[in-house]
């Protein structure tokens, strides 16, 4: 996977150096109004509305931990999510910034993985499953049936086809089922 990291940094770097506020795939991500709302809420430790550097910290180190991964980015959310610079993040810096994040993760999926199995730039069913086993692995084997509910969410316009942006979201639904499983069990 070290492959997969420099890659993810490359094109992490190149999204958010290219006007990403006005970038149509992030712009697709973030047309889903609700996608990002659990993970802040879920960062944002003391619910005053923004997340700091600290709950940032925190809440990754939760997550990774939970998972049992090692911590893999160099670049953090506050950097390239903070536009106003005063060191927080508010709802909209976060939701920006986790749609960068994801359309850099369905890029380097679809560069990695779509060797033989693009079609028009998005990845065919038999890749998109190949990711699919690979996203659920590492959020811990989620079930089968929200896999296969994701995967049809996943796909905005139903066309069994996966543009970057479609697997960005992919991910974060992923994530924020994960979200949720960990919000119940503190409860
Ligand atoms: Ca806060
Ligand atoms: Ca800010």
């Amino acid at each position: 996977m070290a492959e997969f990291g420099v890659e993810m940094e490359k094109n992490l770097i190149a999204i958010y150096r290219a006007k990403p506020a006005e970038n149509p795939e992030i712009l697709k991500i973030l047309a889903d109004e609700m996608l990002f709302t659990e993970s802040f809420v879920y960062c944002d430790d003391n619910h005053d509305g923004m997340v700091i550097m600290e709950e940032l910290i925190s809440c990754e180190e939760h997550f990774l931990k939970a998972l049992n991964r090692p911590m893999a980015m160099k670049l953090n959310r506050m950097e390239i999510g903070d536009t106003d610079n005063d060191g927080k993040l508010q709802l909209a810096e976060w939701a920006l910034a986790g749609a960068m994040w994801d359309l850099a993760f369905g890029k380097t999926m679809v560069s990695t993985l779509g060797k033989g199995h693009l079609d028009d730039e998005k990845l065919n069913e038999f890749a998109i499953y190949k990711i699919l086993g690979l996203v659920g692995h590492f959020f811990n084997d989620t079930d089968y049936s929200t896999a296969m509910d994701i995967l049809f969410t996943a796909d905005d316009d139903h066309d069994n086809k996966y543009s970057a942006a479609e697997i960005g979201c992919l991910q974060q639904h992923f994530y924020n089922d994960f979200i949720r499983k960990q919000m119940w069990s503190a409860h």
